[in-house]
């Protein structure tokens, strides 16, 4: 922590011990909760989707007061600007770190210079950015959304060769995630690498759900009502998964049997939805990242090196694995 915040909260501190005998307990509390604390703040993209809810619990759980830590949470409701401006808060604030999980990959620059003028570290979590001075960021860690990408398209054309459809012309559409954040940018380019090896399969569309299962639907009832013959969607995330699950009900269709149903994250409800043959693979997404953003905070407290690029191991969850894993799944 920084002796000029030390000092700072000391003097308060004094003051509060002169004019207020009255809440001497209260008073000596914040004192040892100010003084040992280290104060993250945290600017978290927003709270789309299951995956994020998890994400945002892991933080919750992991920087709590008990293990040294005092966290504020900023949503950043799904748009850059609003995590721009939770950022400079917490430069205003002097937090000793700043945790961010950045909407999408652009427009960072300016405010990390700012971030980096206050000296305060910057660590990037979850999605990845683009600037031209790494050195404007500690450190990320995170899904590579490339792989998941490649994986979702292996096990799809595994998936049609058992089923004797390997030669057939197949109708894909995709619902994209927030265009231009990194598990879009890699997820559409991980499964465009595999289907560059599929001459028959054919791409009708790829829209952006946003994230959102509300969105998915929506995005979903305008492709069924475009294309008659979809074999396969493609849906960057579990909850526009499900959003996609409720259009082709609706639309009369069985989903994961009319059309096969791929998508990413790999959440207990996308669990369900496998047992309940709705959804036939999800490929995984892990969120649970506070306590890996909270072991690289240590390191850094006792200045050692931290690795620039970090990425979580992940799996494959075919629906014909979902019944007995389901247990197991931790968010
Ligand atoms: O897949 C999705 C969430 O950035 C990896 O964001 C994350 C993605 C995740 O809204 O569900």
């Amino acid at each position: 922590m920084k002796i000029v915040k030390r000092l700072l909260t000391l003097s308060i501190i004094a003051a509060m011990l002169i004019s207020c005998m009255a809440c001497k307990k209260k008073t000596q509390e914040s004192y040892s909760y100010e003084k040992d604390l280290i104060v993250v703040g945290y600017v978290q993209v927003g709270a789309e989707s299951d995956w994020r809810r998890a994400n945002t619990l892991s933080f919750e759980n992991t920087f709590t007061e008990e293990n040294g830590y005092k966290l504020l949470l900023a949503d950043g409701q799904q748009k850059t600007e609003n995590q721009i401006e939770a950022i400079r808060y917490f430069i205003q604030q002097d937090v000793d770190y700043i945790v961010l999980a950045p909407n999408v990959e652009t427009g960072w620059e300016g405010i990390l210079m700012e971030t980096k003028e206050a000296g305060i570290p910057v660590i990037l979590t979850d999605r990845q950015i683009k600037v031209s001075d790494d050195s404007l960021y500690v450190c990320w860690v995170g899904g590579n959304f490339e792989k998941e990408g490649k994986d979702a398209g292996r096990w799809l054309a595994d998936y049609l060769e058992k089923q004797g459809r390997a030669d057939e012309i197949i109708n894909i559409v995709t619902l994209q995630g927030t265009i231009g954040s990194s598990p879009q940018v890699g997820r559409t380019r991980g499964f465009a690498a595999v289907m560059a090896e599929h001459p028959n399969w054919r791409m009708l569309d790829m829209q952006s759900g946003e994230f959102t299962q509300s969105k998915g639907q929506e995005v979903m009832e305008g492709f069924l009502k475009r294309f008659d013959d979809i074999d396969v969607v493609i849906a960057e995330n579990d909850n526009m998964a499900f959003g996609a699950i409720d259009a082709i009900k609706a639309a009369g269709l069985d989903p994961g049997d009319d059309i096969i149903i791929v998508s990413f994250d790999a959440v207990r409800a996308a669990f369900e939805a496998m047992i309940a043959g709705d959804l036939n693979v999800s490929v995984e997404c892990n969120p649970l990242h506070g306590p890996r953003v909270a072991e690289i905070i240590q390191r850094l407290e006792r200045g050692e090196e931290v690795d620039k690029i970090q990425y979580v191991d992940e799996g494959i969850f075919p629906a014909e694995t979902a019944a007995e894993l389901i247990g197991t799944r931790p968010y």
